[in-house]
């Protein structure tokens, strides 16, 4: 691996000797290498990614939001007297002045700086850490208000167009392409009875109430980078899937990964329960990060984004399980199977609490 990890850095603008290349991270979808390049006797870290194509269909659009947007967060924080090393994603070009190498097998690779002295977390390990968290995923959207939405391309078509995950979910139960339905059908009955809910948001849309946004798509917990040192937020990453969206979503999603008491995967669903008070607290960070940007409409339906994200994502786990596991990297057989468990077991929990879901966002929306 190493020598064809080293042979791919040589198409990049780096100088310096190739010390070291290890896998990283734990995220579902690009293959990620922690790099380490000596230059003039000091050791330099990089991450390495390989964008997953069967995700992506254009890497080369994905590589020019993801350059735009980054330049322009860059732009931003150094008006903002921060530090843009760390404080974004710094994209390194090619020798030939790309943003991305595109080998002979037709693989794209991104290089880009390592944030120093960075963690990313897979669990809440501080009720502080979310509250933390929840500012910066709510400030990175005020950030990128005034990005001109028009020239982002559109990354994964109807990537939380939640409609449209119900009927992929209803297109791989007819298929039953592997066999495995027979083991799912109380999951599958219980997406049935959700259907029309699963509309809630486009119909919210379409009757002009909810705005669409630059958002970034993929808001939970390990998408952002912490001080190792301080333990505060410095940088959202995992910039793949920004595009016009719903602030509804962004929030729900982080509900989804980090209002809980267990892991994603967690199969024991005894030990998977909504954590409400982790919820308000991501409920105050999020309203004071977007500092007064979100609609009446938006704050209302707070609650329902973290439904819909939930719902949402146990729906593609599900399809996955039952398309043979060809998106989402899993690491056992039944690793999507257990993951849309325990997402619809959130979901119940949340239909239950969803009075005082509403109760809580009415509470810091008057502050
Ligand atoms: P995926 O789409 O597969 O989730 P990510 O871009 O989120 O890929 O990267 C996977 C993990 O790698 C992150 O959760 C984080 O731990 C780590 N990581 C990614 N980019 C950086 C970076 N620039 N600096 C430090 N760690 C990073
Ligand atoms: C994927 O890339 P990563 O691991 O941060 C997925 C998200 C899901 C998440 C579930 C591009 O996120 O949409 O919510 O897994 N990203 C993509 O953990 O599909
Ligand atoms: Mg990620």
């Amino acid at each position: 691996m190493a020598d064809q990890i080293q042979s791919i850095i040589s198409n990049f603008n780096v100088e310096g000797e190739f010390v070291s290349a290890v896998p990283y991270g734990s995220g579902h979808i690009n293959n990620t290498k922690y790099v380490v390049i000596n230059q003039n006797g000091k050791n330099k870290e990089y991450i390495l990614q390989r964008i997953n194509k069967n995700v992506f269909k254009d890497p080369a659009k994905l590589m020019e939001n993801y350059t735009s947007v980054t330049e322009f967060l860059r732009k931003n924080i150094i008006k903002n007297g921060g530090d843009p090393d760390r404080e974004t994603i710094n994209v390194v070009k090619t020798r030939e002045g790309k943003n991305f190498y595109l080998d002979e097998d037709g693989e794209y690779w991104r290089l880009i700086l390592f944030v120093t002295d960075s963690l990313s977390f897979d669990k809440v390990e501080r009720p502080e850490q979310f509250y933390d968290s929840a500012v910066a995923f709510g400030n990175f959207q005020y950030l990128l208000k005034s990005y001109p939405a028009e020239t982002l391309t559109e990354t994964i078509v109807n990537f939380h167009n939640t409609p449209v995950r119900f009927a992929n979910l209803m297109a791989a139960v007819d298929a039953d392409k592997c066999g495995r339905l027979s083991e799912v059908t109380s999951e599958v009955e219980f997406c049935k009875e959700r259907e029309e809910f699963a509309a809630t948001l486009e119909r919210a849309r379409e009757a002009g109430e909810l705005p669409l946004r630059v958002t970034h798509n993929d808001t939970k917990l390990n998408n952002i980078l912490f001080d190792k040192e301080t333990g505060k937020p410095i940088c959202v990453i995992d910039l793949d899937t920004i595009m016009p969206g719903y602030s509804v979503n962004d929030f729900g999603d982080s509900i989804r990964f980090g209002a809980t008491t267990a892991l994603e995967d967690e199969a024991d669903l005894t030990k998977v329960n909504f954590d409400i008070s982790l919820y308000e607290l991501y409920v105050k960070g999020f309203i004071e990060g977007a500092k007064g940007g979100l609609t009446q409409c938006e704050l209302d339906l707070l609650p329902i984004g973290a439904i819909m994200m939930t719902f949402e994502c146990g729906m593609r786990f599900l399809t996955d399980y039952l398309e043979g596991d060809t998106y989402f990297r899993t690491s056992r057989p039944a690793h999507n199977l257990d993951r849309a468990r325990n997402q619809f077991k959130l979901v119940s929990d949340m239909e239950k609490k969803l009075p005082e879901m509403r109760e809580i966002v009415n509470k810091y929306s008057q502050i």
